[in-house]
């Protein structure tokens, strides 16, 4: 063997520096094909993520062939979104080998900081569905569970946010344009998926009734693999994801005609299937293409882990105690429909058993109650799209109101709300009923989620069967969000306790005994201001605007979204203006108002709600009369990596939603952990968050669900009585209806005073603000107390152990999927 090829071998696994430096030398030149004189950052990012990727492949096959020589039951987690961000520096804190990499880089002259930069994100998701996948896949590799995600290499992720005169412009992220070098290609791994056409009923060998599905267009889904590195690095699990592929027969035909250029059309035209990642949050669009997407990925993930299930097996009896497969939301739902053709139409396990199979199989997560999110295809579509799924649909559809029909006793209505067709106007599929009723559990994302779950959108489900919904908290990963993200905290955490939390979450709150410890505050506010001066430098190059790094850092960063009160935030920050304008003579505690989100591109009020943020920190930021006391600043193209600076780098947590709206919330667990004190609503997992860390250390405000509900149904709730009660509030909305802030355009934000009076307020922003508003002084007065404000953010740090996606996932595993840790197997690594 040539002498340099087996030094090569070697040093693909060594995680010295000398081996690392070399390994970097080596890939620049040989992989990358470029001289280390005419290297740009991008290419030594290429280069070290092949060279850290080498580090891993051995453990990765360990990890896959440990799970398929023990047959081991896998759990498959089934997502339209995985917003996992950046790798390198991810896969280096979890194989252990950050400080080894530094130090090699630098021995070649070059800094790990600014390779990490050269990384896209992996745009993936839209907002804390993906997210929460990805800490999911985090966690699952961390625990040694065999888990599988599954979901589609979308060529354009997210789009990137810029603001244009302080609108939202939206531009394509082109994530893959520079090549992926943590994906493998897997081009023998190829399912078809098939389109259209029409059922065929025939009859089978043993004479019985039998279907298939003829004339469809047929589309390949070709993988793609990306190693997810537990912590340590000893189980290296997979997310598998498909690309659209144009099958060849299909573009032969054109090239018999000699239409050489409009089959190259239809090729393109098919393979945008997985081009986009539909932008919308928490609303569904109806389109046609979503559906496919839908059932692209599904169907070819079913394939995939059906191939896997019968390596070892001859029958499908035991397929639920061998895959769990967990429905992220509805998108995956069909999913039911799919697998009960493949096990009935293409496998011939009779209708019963397929079902039984099935249901014990899936368990469906529901992310939101939000009537616009909740997934119902026309009937008309679904029929010409899926002709087979629908005829499935409704032969489950029949025997389940058959069966559920006796027990309804002649409740018309209850029956009529139970079926998996909504029959009102244009009939529809409710893909929630379906996801339901397919499952064997099904679970919300947080206590009171949960529960309003059992008492609105599936109540009537819920009566039927009483044991299927269940709860399930989410939760964040440490490692991401503390451990890689807050490097001065971690540290500070580490020298006093150990490391032991980076794995074990819980063992956080050793800390809490820390918060009187004066020394310890000190050390804790000093690795806070630490991040508060990376964030305003960020800010600074973002934005042009200069913040005090002292001043209180009040946070808000998710999607735009007219539950979420973005609003209602800016309002407050309008009356707070207006205060520090009237009394100039009083010691203000200066505030930065830190805002960052995406608006869906259809959703115009929420855009409408980013131009207003914009105006008025153009106008606050310019008034020398408020003494830089306040200050707005709303970031542009709010990302993973964006959060990952953003987080650790709060004091105050802003969680405003309207009580009963928002899920769970992820990033108020981030935010917490990270040391930020909540104001927040009773809704989501902020009543948990309560909970754990007290109710001495949160500031919680406004109407809880109930009131809501109440509010609501009363019909009593007269918004302009509000306002014209409240001088400061009438004060703020009057400033933007004359133009204060919009000079240029007056009457611009008519729309939004519009939706507050005559539009009835439905997300109730006018009558939470009093409340709102006192919250925020009693969080300004705690924040010149800075001993006392120090001790509350410790505790929240301490406290927040729970919330940890390690404990979420684990619950998973023994309530829903029965799936257990497995242990890599690693052969003694021989040197040859
Ligand atoms: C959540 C979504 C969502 N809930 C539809 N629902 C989508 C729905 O593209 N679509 O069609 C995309 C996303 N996302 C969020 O899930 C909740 O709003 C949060 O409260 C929750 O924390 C998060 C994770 O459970």
């Amino acid at each position: 063997m040539d002498a340099r090829y087996k030094s090569r071998e070697i040093e693909r696994r060594s995680l010295d520096v000398d081996g690392l430096k070399r390994s970097f030398l080596e890939w620049l030149v040989y992989s990358v094909g470029k001289d280390a004189r005419a290297a740009t950052r991008r290419d030594w990012f290429h280069t070290v993520a092949l060279a850290v990727r080498d580090r891993l492949v051995d453990r990765w096959m360990d990890t896959t062939r440990t799970y398929y020589q023990q047959d081991a039951k896998r759990v498959y987690y089934l997502s339209l979104e995985f917003l996992i961000g950046r790798l390198l520096t991810n896969s280096l804190a979890n194989l252990g080998i950050t400080d080894q990499c530094r130090q090699a880089l630098d021995r070649i002259g070059l800094n790990l900081d600014d390779v990490v930069e050269a990384e896209p994100d992996a745009a993936l998701g839209n907002g804390g569905l993906g997210r929460l996948a990805a800490c999911f896949l985090d966690s699952m590799a961390s625990e040694a569970l065999p888990g599988y995600g599954y979901g589609i290499r979308y060529e354009f992720g997210l789009f990137e946010q810029r603001f244009e005169h302080g609108w939202q412009v939206e531009y394509p992220e082109q994530w893959l344009q520079f090549g992926n070098p943590w994906e493998f290609p897997r081009p023998e791994v190829l399912y078809p998926v098939q389109f259209y056409g029409r059922v065929e009923e025939f009859r089978d060998s043993v004479g019985e009734r039998a279907y298939r599905w003829v004339d469809a267009e047929r589309v390949l889904a070709m993988a793609y693999d990306t190693p997810v590195v537990g912590y340590g690095g000893d189980t290296i699990n997979t997310l598998r994801l498909w690309s659209a592929r144009a099958t060849r027969d299909f573009n032969f035909g054109h090239f018999n005609d000699g239409a050489y250029m409009k089959a190259v059309e239809q090729k393109v035209l098919t393979e945008n299937l997985s081009r986009v990642l539909y932008p919308n949050d928490a609303t569904e669009g109806g389109k046609e293409l979503r559906l496919k997407q839908e059932y692209f990925f599904t169907s070819a993930s079913l394939q995939d882990i059906l191939r896997r299930y019968l390596q070892h097996h001859s029958n499908f009896d035991s397929l639920p105690d061998k895959a769990a497969i967990q429905l992220n939301d509805t998108h995956p739902a069909i999913g039911i429909a799919e697998l009960m053709r493949l096990l009935v139409d293409q496998h011939g396990v009779v209708w019963d058993k397929a079902w039984d199979i099935t249901r014990a199989t899936f368990s469906y997560t529901n992310h939101t109650l939000l009537p616009e999110a909740l997934e119902a295809w026309p009937v008309r579509m679904m029929e010409r799209v899926l002709p087979r799924h629908m005829q499935i649909i409704y032969e489950i559809n029949a025997k389940f109101l058959n069966r559920s029909k006796a027990r309804a006793a002649g409740d018309n209505g209850r029956l009529s709300r139970l079926s998996l067709i909504d029959e009102r106007g244009d009939r529809r599929v409710r893909m929630g009923n379906l996801a339901f009723l397919g499952s064997h559990k099904v679970n919300g994302v947080s206590a009171l989620h949960t529960e309003l779950m059992k008492q609105t959108v599936f109540a009537d489900f819920h009566a039927e069967f009483p044991e299927r919904i269940n709860n399930k908290t989410n939760g964040i990963t440490p490692r991401r969000w503390l451990h890689q993200a807050n490097q001065p905290l971690a540290a500070l955490i580490t020298s006093r306790i150990g490391n032991g939390w980076i794995k074990d979450l819980s063992q956080i709150s050793a800390l809490a005994e820390k918060a009187d410890d004066l020394v310890f505050r000190e050390e804790f506010r000093r690795a806070k201001r630490k991040n508060k001066k990376r964030l305003a430098a960020y800010i600074a190059r973002q934005t042009g605007v200069d913040v005090q790094v002292d001043s209180l850092f009040d946070v808000q960063v998710k999607r735009m979204h007219e539950y979420k009160r973005q609003l209602l935030n800016i309002l407050q920050a309008i009356a707070l203006y207006n205060e520090m304008r009237d009394n100039p003579t009083v010691s203000w505690v200066p505030v930065t108002k830190i805002f960052a989100g995406k608006a869906a591109p259809s959703y115009h009020m929420a855009k409408l709600i980013i131009k207003l943020i914009n105006d008025v920190a153009k106008v606050v930021n310019h008034d020398p009369s408020v003494h830089d006391n306040l200050k707005i600043v709303l970031l542009p193209n709010y990302n993973v990596t964006a959060a990952e600076i953003i987080m650790p780098a709060a004091d105050l947590s802003e969680q405003i939603s309207t009580a009963g709206m928002e899920a769970s919330g992820t990033g108020n667990m981030k935010l917490a952990l990270n040391g930020a004190l909540t104001i927040g609503t009773l809704d989501g997992a902020n009543v948990e968050i309560r909970e754990h860390v007290g109710d001495d250390n949160i500031f919680i405000f406004g109407l809880t669900a109930e009131e809501v509900n109440d509010l609501r149904a009363s019909g009593g709730f007269n918004p302009r009585e509000v306002i014209a009660s409240n001088p400061s509030l009438k004060r703020a909305l009057d400033m933007i209806s004359t133009g204060v802030f919009s000079p240029d355009d007056p009457h611009r934000y008519h729309p939004i005073l519009q939706a507050l009076t005559d539009g009835g307020d439905h997300f109730l922003v006018t009558a939470d603000f009093s409340d709102y508003c006192q919250a925020q002084q009693a969080a300004m007065d705690l924040y010149r107390d800075q001993e006392e404000w120090t001790r509350k953010a410790i505790l929240n740090t301490a406290n927040m152990g729970w919330f940890s996606s390690d404990r979420t996932i684990m619950e998973y595993a023994t309530e829903i999927w029965d799936v257990h840790p497995v242990k890599p197997e690693h052969p003694a690594e021989t040197e040859t």
